[in-house]
């Protein structure tokens, strides 16, 4: 996997929001998909942003996963310029619990969709781009329905410790 191409691009607006996005990147090595990282902010870095987007399909990526925070226009942004599905991770910081980063991502205006998840919630992110991937590859759809698997059982086994 070390050498293959990447299919998903993990993008960030700060180098400080690695601490939450690396989860998005954990998922995406648990099943085995490729996966490159990087900081593209859409404030500080515009040109290079909007570039980003804008090649992102014809460099072979598949998914974008954007995480941001505050007035987090990373993954809107991306939205607009590329074709591919772009998932949004909101990043909580130190004022308003990511309520900011969150509504910033969610309300995107029509015609132009980011699949947001929950507030700080990269590895959800990080899944979802699994199974966005593995509409098109069936081994990786068996990698999912074995992890959903594992997910039962292990909260099935929580019940019955519970219970005793
Ligand atoms: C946002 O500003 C970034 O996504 C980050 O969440 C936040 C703070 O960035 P730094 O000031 O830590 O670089 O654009």
């Amino acid at each position: 996997m070390a050498d293959a191409a990447p299919v998903v691009g993990i993008v960030m607006g700060s180098d400080s929001d690695w601490p939450v996005m690396e989860a998005a990147a954990g998922a995406l090595s648990q099943f085995d998909v490729p996966y490159e990282a990087d900081v593209v902010s859409a404030h500080r870095m515009p040109a290079e942003m909007l570039a980003y987007g804008q090649n992102a399909a014809d460099r072979g990526l598949q998914v974008i996963i954007a995480g941001a925070g505050g007035a987090a226009h990373l993954p809107g942004m991306l939205a607009s310029v590329t074709p591919l599905p772009v998932i949004g991770v909101p990043v909580p910081l130190k004022h308003l619990d990511g309520l900011d980063s969150l509504l910033s991502i969610v309300q995107m205006p029509a015609g132009v969709p980011v699949a947001t998840v929950a507030v700080g919630a990269a590895r959800n992110a990080g899944l979802l781009a699994v199974r966005m991937l593995a509409l098109g590859d069936s081994e990786l759809q068996a990698k999912m329905r074995q992890f959903q698997a594992d997910l039962n059982a292990e909260a099935r086994a929580k019940g019955a410790a519970v219970r005793g």
